[in-house]
């Protein structure tokens, strides 16, 4: 049987790097079978082209998964496909909240033949199987033989062959830049980032996340040696290829348990097997001088903390009291003193928010090490504790915000300020963070450090404005480029001069970011 797995993309921003899922589950498939796999992110598609696509192809089952903001995109593709006459199965967050929904229990509108609710790992041969039987069930759930739920260990985590994926339409570089960055700096001709896992599950239970509910407070790990096999993997592609590869560890909190990652990181080094890596880790996480010393010495180059506010209040209605925004400046510091930086991640429109939270954030943010600060609304995701409380207060504007995604717009109302209100909150922060001369001023933050630290942070810069400011089209780069321009200009000619002069001595390592090996 031929099996299409699909993501659909949300219109709005781009995803710098594939999903995971996909990847995973076209290794857990059993033999006998062919997978292939759209991005929509990649491959913008719709429904009329994936019904083509299926017919064409000789397509006999789909498999669909997506995210909240982007299920009402994945109906309807689910829609067309079946109308085409091929079975859909969808997973991911969104339908193991709301399987009733995606199987046409509530309206009567039916998406899917089945649903695989929570994680798939071991459910998906099963569905594999029925589907080529023709025996589809309507719900598929991780259970043990006497029903009792099951997370799937992650100790026989099976081999992603990145070395032989097609990850083309996942380069970041240019592709007419791509064979002059080749000779750049130890070969940049392509640049990807690359989802990989750790391990899944993190107990703290914020009130808007959904993942405690999704993963279980049941922490899991994959063997370190695991781990550190598919960086060499991902090494070695990128070697061969005269290229960059960066991992996102996507674990939901990379140092869940602070002995397992050190004992990860310091195998990671003795196996040389460091690359550029990002991952999420909560601030109250990072007090740890050794960690930090170990993420920087692994290639540890971006880390995202949700610090959502600065207001401890907010952080305490919101159950996420283990952040001290007293410590955030610290936190932050401990990282860039060893070249290590942060996506800090806020949330407006929380319920002790009023009118001039996103300034007094900006003030805060001003006093810290640069890095890439972003804002956002705090979203009842179904099923999470925040969407039964604003339920239950009567407070949802629009309760199933997900039928029509609307970037960066409230579904409730805040206690403190109009929806308005926060909406605007959020654009003071994007405008004031990733205006041109916001830009400017975070890459002069980096004057005293070598030339990579300002491109990194130049191009990360321009490209996370893309998060807010719509930035699809070639034509938008276009304008992005040319409003930024003196900013590249000076670092481009910072560039050939550090080339000219490179030229003239000995070849040495020049002092990049990071500690990515070679
Ligand atoms: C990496 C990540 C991202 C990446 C992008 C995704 C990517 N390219 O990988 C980035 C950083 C860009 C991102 C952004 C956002 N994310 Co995010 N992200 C994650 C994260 C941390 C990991 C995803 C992952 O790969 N997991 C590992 C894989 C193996 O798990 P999985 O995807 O769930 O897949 C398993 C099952 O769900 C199932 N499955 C999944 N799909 C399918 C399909 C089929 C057919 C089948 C059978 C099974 C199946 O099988 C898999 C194996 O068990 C998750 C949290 C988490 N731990 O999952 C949040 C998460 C998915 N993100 C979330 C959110 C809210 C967002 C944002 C909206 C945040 C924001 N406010 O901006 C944005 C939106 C991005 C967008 N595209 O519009 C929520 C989604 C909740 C929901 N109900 O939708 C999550 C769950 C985290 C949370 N805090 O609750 N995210
Ligand atoms: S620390 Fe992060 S992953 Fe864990 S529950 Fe809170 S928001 Fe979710």
């Amino acid at each position: 049987m031929k099996i299409l797995l699909y993501s659909p993309d949300n219109g709005v921003t781009k995803n710098f790097m594939p999903h995971l899922w996909m990847f995973l589950l076209q290794s857990l498939t059993p033999p006998g079978h062919e997978v292939v796999l759209i991005d929509g992110n990649a491959q913008p598609i719709d429904e009329a082209g994936i019904a083509q696509y299926v017919r064409e192809n000789n397509i006999g089952l789909v498999g669909i998964g997506a995210m909240t903001r982007m299920i009402a995109k994945a109906y309807r593709m689910g829609d067309a496909v079946r109308a085409a006459g091929v079975p859909v199965v969808m997973g991911g967050p969104h339908v193991t909240e709301m399987p009733d929904e995606a199987l046409g229990r509530i309206t009567g509108k039916r998406h899917a033949d089945a649903v695989a609710l929570g994680e798939a790992d071991e459910t998906w041969p099963k569905i594999v199987a029925d589907a080529a039987r023709g025996q589809l069930k309507e719900t598929y759930a991780p259970v043990d033989e006497f029903g009792q739920e099951r997370k799937p260990s992650l100790q026989g985590y099976p081999a992603i062959p990145w070395d032989s994926i097609d990850l083309n339409q996942f380069n970041v570089v240019p592709k007419f830049a791509g064979p002059m960055l080749k000779r750049f700096r130890g070969g940049w001709g392509t640049f990807r980032v690359i989802p990989v896992e750790s391990g899944r599950g993190c107990p703290y239970g914020c009130e808007f996340c959904t993942v405690t509910g999704f993963f279980g407070d049941s922490i899991r790990f994959r063997t370190n040696k695991s781990v550190v096999d598919e960086l060499l993997l991902l090494k070695a592609r990128a070697k061969s290829e005269s290229g960059q590869i960066a991992v996102f560890f996507i674990d939901d909190n990379f140092a869940i348990n602070p002995k397992r990652t050190k004992s990860l990181l310091r195998d990671i080094i003795a196996a040389n097997a460091q690359v550029y890596w990002i991952a999420q880790i909560s601030a109250n996480l990072l007090r740890d001088e050794e960690l930090v010393d170990l993420i920087a010495a692994s290639g540890g180059i971006w880390i995202f903390i949700g610090m959502e506010s600065i207001d401890p209040t907010n952080l305490a209605d919101v159950n996420k009291g283990f952040n001290k925004p007293g410590e955030y400046a610290a936190v932050l510091q401990r990282l860039a003193d060893r070249n290590v930086f942060a996506i800090t991640s806020f949330m407006f429109g929380m319920d002790n928010d009023t009118v001039g939270v996103a300034e007094r954030t900006l003030q805060q943010i001003r006093t810290w090490p640069a890095g890439l600060p972003i804002f956002g609304l705090i979203t009842p995701l179904p099923a999470t504790p925040l969407y039964a409380r604003l339920e239950a207060a009567g407070r949802l504007t629009r309760p199933k915000h997900w039928e029509e995604f609307i970037p960066f717009a409230m579904a409730h109302t805040p206690l403190k300020m109009t929806i308005g209100e926060a909406h605007a909150e959020v654009k003071y922060g994007w405008d004031h963070s990733y205006s041109p001369e916001a830009i400017a001023q975070a890459v002069r933050a980096f004057n005293h450090k070598p030339l990579g630290y300002r491109i990194n942070i130049l191009i990360a810069r321009l490209c996370f404005r893309g998060i807010y400011f719509p930035q699809m089209g070639p034509l938008a780069w276009v304008k992005v480029l040319g409003e930024n321009a003196q900013t590249i200009c000076d670092i481009v000619k910072e560039g050939f001069r550090d080339w000219f002069s490179g030229l003239c001595k000995q070849p040495a390592r020049s002092a990049t970011v990071g500690t990515s090996g070679d």
